[in-house]
């Protein structure tokens, strides 16, 4: 099983700044984090960060045809994107939402997510754990529809 997690604008900053909010874990961190998920459940993971709307579209059509699923965090473009909404739409592969600060407790803007319409799960506030939670969903998922 093929699992695509994809991070947007600024996250690769994590642990620099507003630890209040996105707490004191660095990008490699999430990034060992996500190897360590891989090995336990015996899955691929890839990871993809850029802080680029266009490449983030680019890397989810990439997907097509090639991922099982996809966590995806699209920070600030969870937003604002339709482009990243549209692209999730066309190669409707199952996709997590996962945010790590509890946006519906920020600003009402954070309350609002184009990307989260073509998403089976979001999982909001549970810091870098809400990227194995979102691992481990699919793959239950995924599983479960192979056997069915
Ligand atoms: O809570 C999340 O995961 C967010 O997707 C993070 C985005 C934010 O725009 C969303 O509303 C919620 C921001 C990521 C920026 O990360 C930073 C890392 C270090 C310092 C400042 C920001």
């Amino acid at each position: 099983m093929k699992i695509l997690v994809i991070n947007g604008p600024n996250l690769n900053m994590l642990g620099i700044r507003e630890p209040g909010i996105y707490g004191k874990s660095s990008f490699a961190d999430l990034l060992l984090l996500l190897d360590t998920t891989a090995k336990e459940l015996g899955v691929e993971i890839e990871q993809y960060q850029s802080n680029h709307e266009g490449n983030l579209v680019d890397k989810i059509q990439w997907a097509y045809g090639k991922m099982d699923g996809i966590v995806i965090n699209p920070a600030a473009y969870t937003h604002t994107s339709v482009a990243i909404l549209d692209a999730l739409k066309a190669v409707s592969i199952p996709t997590v939402e996962v945010h790590i600060s509890d946006v519906d407790s920020r600003e009402p803007f954070r309350q609002i997510s184009y990307a989260g319409i073509a998403c089976c799960k979001t999982i909001k506030g549970h810091g870098l754990d809400g990227y194995r939670e979102a691992i481990e969903y699919l793959v239950n998922m995924l599983d479960k529809s192979a056997d069915a």
